[in-house]
């Protein structure tokens, strides 16, 4: 039988004020160029590709509370990112969003909730993303998306200039976490007590990556199938595979363990929405360090839609035969 192609939309989203390193917002321009696009339409998907969102630096953009930066320009960004995925979404799409730092996921989760509401979230990173703006060390947004988008922490999170737009749309149930392995204190309490799921390094080393993924989805779908938000951040691979990336923690996924994440989430068939993140070209060692950390984006993503270490996705009726 003859698989239905997905109608995949990109959204480039070339933000990078939500962290401090200069680069970040060449990230989709850098996906593209690695062959994202004839990757996917080889694998039969109706690529619809949506350039890249404007997104405007907001003049006079202060910190917050002395520490938070650019808290308008993520704001503003992350607002018109959630009206473009929430649209692709309710054109029938599966919308991959292409970073840009990993603070775009305010908008890409909540574009996605808006016509999905019981979506459920895998979060693939080495980094668990849920400081407060009060517990932040940095001031970093990209460090925070996930305490905002949490109903269960929002007497804990104060109202930020340029994030009026913003409600909370998940609850501690809805998210699973793959990869941690650099957790600061605060974060690691709000894991605990609000006893979200994750599976760090040590817990892949000791289960196995395919109990993982057995144990994500029965926590994700054990009552029932609901639509899927993949937030990939690509510094939940080894710095050996990914180096271009503003915060690379040693020991992290290998590729195998990466591609059966992805092959696995395919094979559910309710996939629903991918953010691809993190990836800086301007931090690679080399152009080769570069190029090796966007193919590898590339197969995150082609794994997403079909593409499988076992031939190709599409299917081979007949052999030739000799006349
Ligand atoms: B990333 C850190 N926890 O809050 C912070 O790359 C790191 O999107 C955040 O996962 C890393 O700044 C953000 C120290
Ligand atoms: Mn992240
Ligand atoms: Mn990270
Ligand atoms: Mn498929």
């Amino acid at each position: 039988p003859r698989r239905r192609a997905h109608s995949v939309a990109l959204v480039g989203a070339p933000l990078s004020r939500g962290q401090k390193r200069g680069g970040v917002d060449h990230g989709p321009a850098t996906l593209r160029a690695a062959g994202l696009v004839e990757r996917l339409a080889g694998l039969g998907c109706q690529v619809h590709d949506f350039g890249d969102l404007n997104f405007t630096q907001v003049p006079n953009d202060e910190l917050y509370n002395n520490l938070v930066l650019y808290p308008r320009s993520v704001g503003l960004a992350t607002q018109m990112l959630a009206d473009a995925v929430s649209r692709a979404v309710a054109a029938g799409h599966r919308c991959v969003t292409l970073g840009g730092d990993h603070s775009l996921a305010l908008g890409s989760v909540s574009g996605h909730a808006r016509q999905h509401p019981h979506l459920g979230v895998i979060w693939v990173d080495a980094h668990a993303d849920i400081n407060t703006p009060l517990t932040t060390q940095s001031g970093s947004l990209h460090g925070q998306p996930l305490s905002f988008l949490l109903r269960e922490l929002q007497d804990k999170v104060p109202q930020l200039p340029g994030f009026s737009w913003l409600k909370p749309c998940l609850s501690a149930s809805d998210i699973v976490y793959i990869g941690l392995r650099d957790l600061d204190p605060a974060e690691h309490y709000i894991l605990k007590n609000f006893d979200i799921q994750y599976f760090s390094m040590r817990d892949i080393d000791r289960l196995g990556i395919r109990k993982v993924m057995e144990r994500t989805f029965e926590r994700l779908m054990g009552r029932r199938q609901r639509p899927i938000h993949l937030s990939f951040d690509i510094d939940a691979f080894d710095p050996s595979l990914a180096p271009a990336t503003g915060t690379p923690v040693l020991g992290g996924l290998t590729y195998r363990e990466g591609m059966y994440i992805t092959e696995e989430i395919h094979s559910t068939g309710m996939l629903s929405a991918v953010d691809m993140v993190e990836v800086n070209p301007l931090l690679g060692a080399s152009q080769e360090a570069v190029k090796a950390t966007a193919r590898l984006a590339v197969d995150v993503i082609a794994t997403c839609f079909g593409q499988t270490r076992e031939g190709a996705h599409t299917t081979f009726d007949e052999l030739p035969t000799p006349s």
